[in-house]
């Protein structure tokens, strides 16, 4: 029956929610700080499961082959949550030429990768060109493999540097490869919080119309919220309801990725720290419920640890991001989680939850599903990598023949 409620809420707060919940009714501002406010986890959860189930069945967790890159850590900005950025000159300051690139990542790239996650520091001196040069260096060198590139910071701060429109730089960018972009640099909208934690960034509505751009451009695109430091429940529920108001305008967000603040090593750990399991798990489930018109919402295992994640995935989450391969921003901030997971792995790790795992291009276009016993999966997958490796072995070997 419509309307009927199939849970019994142990907050008696979370009734007139989950009646709407159920009655497939928007939740409210005030609906979203009732349930940041409870402390009735598995009433959120399930709320959250159901909303999940409803959108994409429940039983399958998308993930993909993927292999970030970080081009520079040479920042113009100083956001204080960030331990990654460097000034120019300082010891472990680095920025790696398009060749560079190319060559770093060569050997990790085999023809199952899909995506390349591009995001970096603002170099105060390197022009647009050089982030360019970089899009196309890398679809010239792997053109396979779709481009996610650059947060919408990094759109607005070209676009400063150029005297571009924001228009103007993202098409640039789409001609030299970019496919998709990045939800990165969202950080908290709200403007009490945000000039507190990034004042050089670009704001909100910056944020927001870079976004509104490329959805008119064609891209996809993906949001993140930074929780966990000094902001309340208000900023966060703000937060999340303007995003839903642009999804509702535009329609071209992919995925909502909520990130966990790792307070090592940047200024706002002075003030902030770690926050709770608790407040990971309600934070996937909230946004999977006040964000009822995007389609996926990810537990992006780096930063929740693979333990989380699996749980995530039963709070409304249901994408696990993928291999990753050398992280770097949250491994500065105090991540203690591998940088890299191979494919095995995540389907291992999905299948340990009792979902099904799903193989997914950067646009959601499914690859392969992996629904067979684990045991045929993983002599399959053991058996390619072997067939791999001996083929690189051989080529090793005829290559110096050849040279001898
Ligand atoms: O914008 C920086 C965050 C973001 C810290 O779109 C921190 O699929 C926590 O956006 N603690 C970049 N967070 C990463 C990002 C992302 C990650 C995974 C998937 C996708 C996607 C996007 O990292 C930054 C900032 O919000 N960040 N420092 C920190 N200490």
């Amino acid at each position: 029956m419509e309307g009927e409620i199939r849970i019994r809420p142990n907050d008696p707060a979370l009734i007139p929610i989950a009646e709407k919940v159920f009655a497939g009714e928007r939740l409210t501002f005030e609906d979203g700080v009732t349930l940041f406010s409870s402390f009735d986890l598995l009433t959120i959860g399930q709320l959250a499961d159901e909303v999940n189930r409803r959108l994409n069945g429940g039983k399958y967790v998308y993930f993909n082959q993927n292999r970030h890159i970080n081009p520079t850590n040479i920042c113009a900005f100083h956001c204080n949550f960030c331990s990654f950025r460097r000034d120019p000159g300082d010891p472990d300051a680095y920025i790696w030429s398009p060749e560079e690139i190319v060559e770093r990542i060569r050997p990790t790239v085999t023809d199952e990768v899909t995506e390349f996650h591009i995001v970096g520091g603002l170099h105060p001196e390197y022009g647009f060109d050089y982030y360019v040069n970089v899009l196309r260096a890398l679809r010239d060198a792997f053109p396979w493999v779709q481009l996610k590139a650059f947060t919408a910071v990094e759109i607005d701060f070209f676009s400063q540097m150029t005297g571009l429109s924001h228009e103007e730089v993202l098409k640039r960018l789409i001609d030299a490869g970019l496919d998709t972009m990045p939800g990165g640099g969202a950080e908290i909208f709200h403007p009490d919080i945000r000039r507190r934690i990034c004042p050089e960034k670009a704001d909100a509505d910056t944020w927001l119309a870079v976004h509104r751009t490329a959805h008119t451009l064609g891209l996809r695109t993906n949001a993140t919220m930074l929780y966990g430091h000094i902001e309340g429940i208000e900023h966060r529920v703000d937060h999340l309801v303007r995003l839903r108001e642009l999804q509702d305008e535009t329609g071209g967000f992919q995925t909502f990725i909520p990130l966990r603040y790792h307070p090592e090593n940047n200024q706002l750990g002075k003030r902030a720290t770690w926050t709770t399991a608790h407040d990971t798990l309600k934070t996937i489930a909230v946004s999977r419920l006040m964000l009822d018109n995007f389609p996926h919402i990810k537990a992006y295992w780096v930063m929740l640890t693979p333990p989380i994640a699996q749980l995530a995935l039963h709070f409304g989450a249901d994408d696990i991001d993928g291999t990753i391969v050398e992280e770097r921003i949250y491994h500065e901030a105090g991540a203690t989680t591998e940088r890299q997971l191979d494919r095995l792995d995540l389907i291992r790790l999905v299948r340990s939850a009792g979902k099904i795992p799903v193989e997914r291009d950067s646009l959601y276009r499914i690859l392969r599903v992996y629904d067979r016993p684990l045991e045929e999966i993983e002599a399959e997958i053991i058996a390619r990598r072997k067939r791999r490796i001996m083929e690189q072995a051989r080529q090793r070997r005829l290559r110096a023949q050849i040279q001898a």
